[in-house]
């Protein structure tokens, strides 16, 4: 069955908002997502002018009219198309939807930011809302209308869902569920036939967000390999995650950890690879092999897996 977006009275056609770090180091995490959306008959539109979202981390932390201007930038690139903006990774997604809430609920910052734009020939208005993926396929599409179209079902995979920081928090103008013990990514991972299992320290953040990696990176690390152990000796498949940024954090750091001899070996990929893989496409044609962590088990699974339908 071919999906539309429209059928819940949103808007067809999203604009992909990439943000830095799939562009310059995962493409694989763009060229799953297209394939996708496609599958899913959702009109993709690129967000021609996007800069950094910027990182809600960074930017933030400094200086916050900065940060507003630079957000609401973006923001008004989707509001000229009329498109809802679609964001893939958690920073990006914290950044922009916590710009907009602002901006949507204090007239004031609506006002000095769009003094701000007025210099470049651009204003806010307000018309258009930001989402993530994950919570946009959960409640536009939902699981069960994802399930009608796989067709690789990844039966036997265990799978680690990784949250990550700023999809759930803060929760302020978020409208998701419980922000300790949230379900609407799990419920997306078991649609694909793979099994979301719980672990300790679950909602843990992978340790690069907030600048923490590039300032403290063995701190970052440190957390990371927290994670990667339970994972470890709970056997699971792989990590899936919904943000470029963990996704590095997960696959460079296990090599950095592979040269002082921890081998963890347990893949890393984006939700939408695993989708892609669940729709029938190889791991190459998802860029899942352009990742730093490769793991034969896992190829062979899903080499299997395939094998199996065909
Ligand atoms: S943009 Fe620039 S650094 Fe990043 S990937 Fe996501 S958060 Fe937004
Ligand atoms: S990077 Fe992505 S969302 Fe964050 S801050 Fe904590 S966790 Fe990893
Ligand atoms: C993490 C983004 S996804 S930031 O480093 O916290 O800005």
């Amino acid at each position: 069955m071919s999906l539309n977006a429209t059928e819940n009275g949103s808007k067809k056609d999203l604009s992909l908002f990439l943000g830095c770090v799939a562009p310059n180091r995962y493409p694989g995490i763009e060229l799953a997502t297209l394939k996708v959306m496609e599958k899913l008959d959702i009109g993709i539109r690129d967000l021609e002018g996007a800069s950094c979202c910027p990182a809600p981390g960074v930017f933030k932390s400094f200086d916050k009219t900065t940060w507003l201007s630079l957000a609401s930038r973006n923001i008004v690139l989707s509001e000229d198309s009329g498109t809802d903006l679609l964001t893939i990774c958690n920073g990006c997604y914290g950044s922009l939807i916590e710009a907009d809430h602002e901006l949507k609920e204090d007239p004031e910052k609506k006002k000095k930011v769009n003094e701000k734009l007025a210099e470049i020939g651009m204003e806010y208005k307000g018309t258009s809302n930001v989402r993530h993926i994950i919570e946009y396929l959960y409640k536009e599409i939902t699981p069960e209308k994802i399930k009608e179209n796989v067709t690789v079902p990844l039966e036997g995979i265990k799978v680690a869902v990784h949250y990550g920081c700023h999809m759930i928090r803060p929760s302020k103008g978020k409208d998701l569920d419980s922000v300790e013990n949230p379900r609407f990514f799990d419920e997306l991972v078991d649609a694909t036939g793979a099994k979301s299992v719980d672990y300790e320290e679950k909602m843990l953040c992978c340790g690069a967000g907030g600048g923490v990696r590039s300032v403290f990176p063995e701190t970052a690390l440190k957390m990371s390999e927290k994670k990667l152990d339970i994972l470890k000796a709970g056997g699971f498949d792989c990590i899936v995650d919904a943000c470029p940024f963990c996704h590095l954090q997960y696959d460079v750091g296990q090599k950095t950890l592979a040269k002082e001899g921890k081998e963890y070996n347990i893949p890393v990929l984006h939700y939408m690879q695993l989708l892609g893989l669940a729709f029938g496409y190889t791991p190459e044609e998802l860029g899942i092999t352009l990742n730093v962590t490769k793991n034969c088990d896992f190829d062979n699974k899903i080499l299997n897996l395939s094998k199996k339908t065909n």
